[in-house]
């Protein structure tokens, strides 16, 4: 018989992987769901960003040395506001602010730690082009519950993720997650007349070998030599190899990250010296590729900071940086071993 329903729903799909773990709180599925109502009303306000006044920077600088613009903060804000009285989480950890965010005293505190990039692309809101929410969720390790001590809880290696997962907003809005431990990559679309997410990417799995490599060229001379040789490669023409490779990148690392995902192929961030202040280039360890790092794993792809596993660097602050390699598995061990100088053209 033909389903009359609307498809499988994320809530439906949480609930069902939570059945599978015995151990399963619900903590979880609390903490998705209210991600996903502060997903909703950032999508609206990213719709409607051409109609307001919303557009635009604020004049502010962030603690990463860049402009904010003002969707970032409502972002942001819209975001800890809806997190902060679920009663699951102990703190958060935002790009947009320096320190850990406490719960305020009037709510619960749980053991969930929510580290989030509230909307990542945020130089491309001008212009139309997909941005997104990034985040990833780690459970506190200790008993601590004092915010000044907890940073020792937050400064887990990504491996330690519980869940990861983005939200896209583009020519429609994209959920995709993951809870690690081999229970796979699913990605959901919101279909605006059912106001719902519904299941659209069963069991995401990247390619084992891509023909995409997705790098900020720009940044040719700030690199150093193997870098420059490891995109040289990509470029030059080898039949046997099927070179070369299309270039994309659109410069939001969410939609960049996806579209590799789905198709194959490498997005890099490398090392550069353009900014004495951010030698590991520009991208955000615990924000941006730690979740994602996860979620390629999950799907069969694997993330590098050129030299090994990104999900197993021990962090040592909230805003540090690092090189990303991600996509797929051998198109990133070739970049390892072009940065390691096993491989040289
Ligand atoms: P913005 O949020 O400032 O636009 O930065 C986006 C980002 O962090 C990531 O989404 C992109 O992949 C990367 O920076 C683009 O950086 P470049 O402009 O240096 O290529």
């Amino acid at each position: 018989m033909e389903k009359q329903g609307v498809g499988i729903t994320i809530t439906q799909h949480i609930l069902n992987q939570q059945r599978k773990n015995p151990e399963a709180t619900g903590a979880f599925t609390t903490i998705i769901n209210e991600m996903i109502v502060a997903a909703k009303v950032i999508s609206r306000e990213v719709n409607k960003a051409g109609l307001v006044d919303i557009l635009g920077l604020t004049g502010r600088i962030n603690i990463q040395d860049e402009q904010v613009q003002k969707l970032d903060m409502f972002a942001n804000q819209v975001t800890i506001e809806r997190m902060q009285h679920i009663g699951e989480l102990c703190c958060m950890g935002s790009e947009e602010n320096a320190d850990l965010i406490d719960i305020p005293s009037q709510y619960p505190k749980g053991s969930y730690i929510l580290l989030f990039d509230p909307l990542d692309g945020s130089s491309n809101i001008d212009v139309n082009v997909s941005i997104g929410t990034i985040f990833g969720i780690f459970k506190k390790q200790s008993d601590e519950i004092n915010i000044d001590l907890l940073l020792n809880d937050v400064l887990q290696p990504g491996i330690k993720q519980v869940a990861a997962g983005y939200f896209i907003y583009g020519s429609s809005t994209i959920m995709v997650y993951t809870t690690g431990n081999g229970t796979g990559v699913y990605g959901f679309t919101l279909y605006p007349s059912v106001g719902e997410f519904l299941l659209s990417h069963d069991n995401i799995q990247i390619p084992k070998k891509g023909k995409i490599y997705s790098v900020n060229e720009g940044n040719y001379d700030y690199w150093d030599e193997k870098t420059r040789a490891l995109v040289d490669y990509f470029k030059a023409i080898d039949k046997e190899t099927n070179r070369p490779y299309s270039s994309r990148y659109v410069g939001s690392l969410v939609a960049d990250f996806h579209r590799n995902l789905l198709k194959g192929g490498i997005f890099m961030y490398p090392a550069d010296n353009k900014d004495p202040k951010k030698p590991s280039g520009k991208l955000r360890l615990m924000v941006e590729a730690n979740p994602l790092a996860l979620i390629v794993k999950e799907a069969g792809g694997y993330a590098s900071d050129g030299h090994g596993p990104i999900l197993e660097i021990e962090p040592t602050e909230l805003h540090q940086r690092t090189p990303l390699y991600i996509g797929s598995q051998e198109d990133v061990e070739l970049a390892e071993a072009f940065i390691g100088g096993s491989k040289v053209e």
